[in-house]
């Protein structure tokens, strides 16, 4: 049976030594939950840090954990003290958490930590490649592992790897300030799947990409090489059923009845609790309870703020000065408005058991959850689902700037860096009527048993598996070692043969300036070798104009189509004009293309004789992704009646004449002869004209991803060029 390998920096298993002593502890995180309701349930096998320094074992104590760690499941990857600072605590911690959480100046950018980042990533993958087997699928989580996915596809390049990042993916804006990008971005890609919380970290990181790796992508999928990566939005969801269910729950009822005996009759209780984090806002929302009783008296002594912080992270700077401070401000709030009977924040520091938790989602009047960046926050989820057997429902307040905002919109959503609005939400959520919050809630409460945990962990394994089918039905349409044995059997015993080549992207690749694609020495060098068997009848098909194919290729012994068809040259002959054409539209089009040349820095405007090309390779790819929208519309509008074709490629917009098309060109040659081997290579759209008019058994190449009428696919011109090298390199079989 196969299985599913979760690697994630802490086990599900955490082990302590206290006088010498082991002893282990299951801690049942979320993923834990998820994977545990999936409809078909997968055996799993664990790989992390089970929480204890190396410093503190003996060997035998590792030994003893490692066997322990076995019964359970797990492997661990032990750590050194110094790897966990400056891994864990230094290079995740005070560079990739606050970066990541747009707080760019706490971030230290230390080579130092961040090779003890890879040092650890490596580690952790000489543990998967411990445990895996073929066929395992494996599943890594969060900022932790960033460059595990490409090291262990550099090992295992068929292993199916899916990523998880629990925190919000910033913006390239952000991103670029990490000397690192490059290695973090190409760690992730080894992944088959990404999978981030919400839709706007997806649009970031393939923006990121794009912009710092130069991959291309295409409706969330990215072409890494000849390898497909999906990029997808899947918003963690909670164990609802346990939330849902709380109340009938033996131990949660007597933590409910506790902590009524503990509460003044009439008092309304505001709940805040997060692990103690900058990013959490924790502060920012205790100082507008000040301002909300200051600005409203008549709520004192009838509301009181319990804030549960748990502790986290406790040995870095940034979160022992936070803890000083949340701490005084509490004293300070408390000793201003407090009363001998009333103390208007209570402040508990600490985890909580889930009874305790639970029955304080149930009791409180309001949960003030107001991060100031969060991918996801769970306990939003957690205290809406926790409400939904009770006839006096809790409001939720909930930070825009938490991932959960977009599934959870019902809920008062306030900007958390503006305290009047916080401090309004707060009154509007302490008068807000029975029916409202229970109407309200209601429609969070069916989102949310909808789209469980276990629905999440179900989903992304399903787009696992749905990825690899694609890169398997890519695989089988790539030009195969015996495909290619095949084709030059045939190539060696026809007798006559034709090539229709395209040029931009097939030979060659792009280029930002179009100028600069002229053949290398290498090119020509192949081409010309084709070109001179007499047996061949090469011909270069493209979109240029005459006068740069006659420039770069004129020389060779092949023939040439330009503008797609508007003109052909028979190997040395002249040029000739295909159809008796107009360009008179070029008057109207050209004005409306110059427009958006202006107002597109690094656009311009190709100008052929049949055909005009706005070109935006150079450009910022959202601004350029935008402009090409609305050009299209502005131009399809206004050709409607006229004899010309509005066509989008690869960072262009081109209008032409309509039935000027390659494959109109190519039938000039296959019409004109009968041709035991046919050849075509093309990239683009333009090409699948050509495709369409080849005969049955014709050999025709795409390069690179997409639908395609052609036969085979190849990854890039190399690839192309190696194979046109390899033929033209081959003595013939078949006798003259
Ligand atoms: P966190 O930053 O830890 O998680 P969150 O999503 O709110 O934030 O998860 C906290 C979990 O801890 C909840 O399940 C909650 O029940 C529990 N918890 C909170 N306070 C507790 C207390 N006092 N005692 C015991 N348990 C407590 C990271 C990201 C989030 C993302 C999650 C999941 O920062 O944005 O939602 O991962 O991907």
């Amino acid at each position: 049976m196969s299985r599913l390998l979760i690697v994630s920096n802490r086990l599900p298993v955490s082990v302590k030594k206290v006088d010498g002593e082991l002893s282990y502890e299951r801690s049942v995180g979320g993923v834990a939950t998820g994977l545990s309701s999936l409809e078909t349930p997968v055996e799993t096998f664990w790989i992390g840090w089970p929480g204890i320094a190396q410093d503190e074992l003996t060997p035998q104590d590792e030994q003893a954990i490692d066997a322990r760690l076995e019964q359970e499941q797990c492997a661990g990857v032990h750590l050194s003290e110094q790897a966990v600072q400056e891994y864990y605590l230094g290079f995740c911690n005070k560079t990739i958490w606050p970066l990541f959480h747009y707080f760019p100046l706490y971030c230290e950018f230390d080579q130092d930590t961040w090779q003890r980042y890879a040092e650890v990533n490596e580690r952790f993958f000489r543990a998967v490649q411990g445990a895996y087997q073929p066929g395992d699928t494996i599943w890594i989580h969060d900022y932790q592992l960033m460059r595990l996915p490409a090291m262990i596809r550099a090992v295992f390049p068929e292993a199916t790897i899916g990523f998880f990042l629990h925190i919000p993916f910033p913006s390239f804006e952000l991103l670029r300030l990490l000397p690192w990008r490059h290695e973090i971005l190409n760690g992730l890609l080894g992944a088959d799947l990404i999978g981030f919380h919400e839709y706007d970290y997806v649009r970031h990181f393939l923006s990121s990409v794009y912009r710092i790796s130069g991959y291309e992508h295409n409706l969330s999928r990215v072409s890494v090489g000849n390898r497909v990566v999906r990029v997808d939005a899947f918003p963690m969801g909670i164990n609802y059923e346990s939330f849902a269910d709380c109340t009938r729950q033996p131990q949660v009822k007597q933590e409910i009845k506790k902590l009524k005996t503990q509460i003044s009759p009439g008092r309304r209780l505001v709940i805040s609790v997060d692990r103690l984090d900058y990013t959490k806002g924790i502060t920012n929302r205790i100082e507008a309870f000040d301002q909300f009783l200051t600005q409203y008296p008549e709520y004192r002594r009838k509301v009181q703020l319990v804030v549960v912080a748990v502790p986290s992270r406790d040995d870095v700077d940034m979160y022992i000065q936070l803890r000083e401070k949340l701490e005084g401000l509490i004293g300070r709030i408390n000793g201003d408005h407090g009363t001998v009977d009333w103390t208007p924040i209570s402040y508990l520091y600490r985890s909580l058991p889930f009874a305790e938790l639970a029955a304080l989602y149930v009791l409180a009047d309001v949960a003030l959850i107001t991060p100031l960046r969060d991918g996801m926050n769970l306990v939003a989820k957690e205290f809406v689902a926790a409400n939904c057997q009770l006839k006096d429902q809790g409001v939720l307040i909930l930070s825009e700037m938490a991932g959960a905002a977009n599934e959870l919109s019902e809920a008062i959503t306030v900007n958390p860096n503006h305290t009047e609005a916080l401090v309004e939400a707060l009154r509007r959520a302490l008068d807000m009527d029975q029916a409202q919050r229970v109407r309200k809630n209601t429609l969070m409460q069916n989102r949310l048993c909808r789209y469980t945990v276990g629905q999440w962990a179900s989903d992304f394994l399903e787009s696992l598996t749905d990825i690899k089918t694609l890169q398997s039905e890519l695989a089988m349409k790539r030009l195969s070692q015996a495909a290619r044995e095949q084709l030059v059997q045939r190539y060696q015993s026809a007798h006559t043969r034709l090539f229709l080549l395209d040029y931009d992207g097939t030979l060659i690749g792009f280029f930002d300036d179009p100028e600069n694609a002229s053949p290398g020495e290498h090119l020509m060098e192949i081409v010309r070798t084709l070109a001179t068997n007499p047996k061949n009848e090469v011909v270069i098909i493209s979109g240029r104009d005459r006068h740069t194919l006659t420039q770069w290729l004129g020389q060779l012994n092949v023939s040439l189509v330009a503008e797609h068809g508007a003109f052909i040259r028979h190997k040395t002959g002249d040029w000739m004009s295909r159809e008796a054409l107009s360009d008179d539209w070029k008057a109207t089009i050209r004005p409306m293309m110059e427009l958006y040349v202006d107002r597109t820095p690094g656009s311009f405007v190709e100008e052929k004789s049949f055909s005009l090309v706005w070109h935006c390779r150079r450009c910022d790819p959202a601004l350029a992704e935008l402009r090409m929208h609305e050009m299209r519309d502005a131009l399809m509008a206004t050709t409607r009646n006229m004899e010309l074709g509005v066509f989008e490629g690869s960072k262009i917009i081109e209008v032409k004449n309509v039935g000027i098309n390659k494959g109109a060109a190519a039938e000039t040659w296959l019409a004109g002869r009968n041709w035991d081997f046919v050849f075509a290579a093309g990239d683009d759209y333009t090409d699948e004209d050509m495709f369409a008019v080849l005969p049955e058994t014709a050999t025709s190449v795409k390069l690179g991803q997409g639908a395609s009428k052609a036969k085979y696919q190849l990854e890039s011109p190399d690839r192309l060029r190696d194979l046109l090298q390899e033929l033209s390199g081959l003595a013939d079989s078949a006798r003259a």
